[in-house]
């Protein structure tokens, strides 16, 4: 297993649109066993794999208390949406920058596992928030893009800034 690098925003790479996995072979399943761990050693909830520069519509999450049940989503998609709800996200990809989103409060969705088993599933509150914010990464989109323009860029000024610091005291 391996720690892998996430890309930080205004990375270029985040940008990109991520493919449909065609075949669940063992580099997929590599994929998510290194994305777990990733997931795991970053404390995120979430991860896409768009974040670690590799453009597979693949997703892990753990939204256990205990983070003993990952779950891997392969060509992860929303179905159907309702409603609409606040909640204050945070990303991997964005350190230290935690704003509030509106997103479909319910949502119905699917996804393959690594078996290859086609799951339906509705879901609301976290887990609703998390698809849709892990899904959009596969997309090249991130939750700052729901801001103002003005405050984005303060926040890629920031991060910039901040980059620069540590890559200074290496
Ligand atoms: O760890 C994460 N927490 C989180 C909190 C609120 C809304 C979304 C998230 S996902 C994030 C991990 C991440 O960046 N996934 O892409
Ligand atoms: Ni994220």
């Amino acid at each position: 297993m391996a720690v892998l690098e996430v890309l930080h925003f205004p990375d270029a790479r985040l940008r990109k649109k991520a493919l449909p996995v065609a075949n669940i072979d063992s580099s997929v399943k590599e994929l998510a066993e290194h994305m777990i761990e990733t997931m795991y050693a970053e404390n995120g909830i979430g991860l896409a794999a768009t974040q670690v520069n590799v453009q597979k519509r693949v997703v892990v999450m753990d939204l256990s208390i205990t983070k003993s049940e990952p779950v891997v989503m392969v060509n992860p998609e929303v179905l159907t949406t309702s409603g609409l709800e606040q909640m204050q996200e945070g990303c991997l990809s964005v350190p230290d920058v935690y704003e509030t989103v509106e997103r479909a409060e319910k949502i119905k969705f699917h996804y393959l596992t690594l078996e290859n088993k086609l799951i339906e599933q509705d879901a609301e509150g976290l887990l609703a928030v998390c698809v849709q914010h892990e899904i959009d990464h596969l997309n090249g989109k991130l939750f700052i893009d729901y801001l103002s323009p003005l405050k984005r860029n303060r926040i890629a000024k920031k991060l910039e800034k901040q980059e620069k610091l540590e890559s200074q005291a290496l």
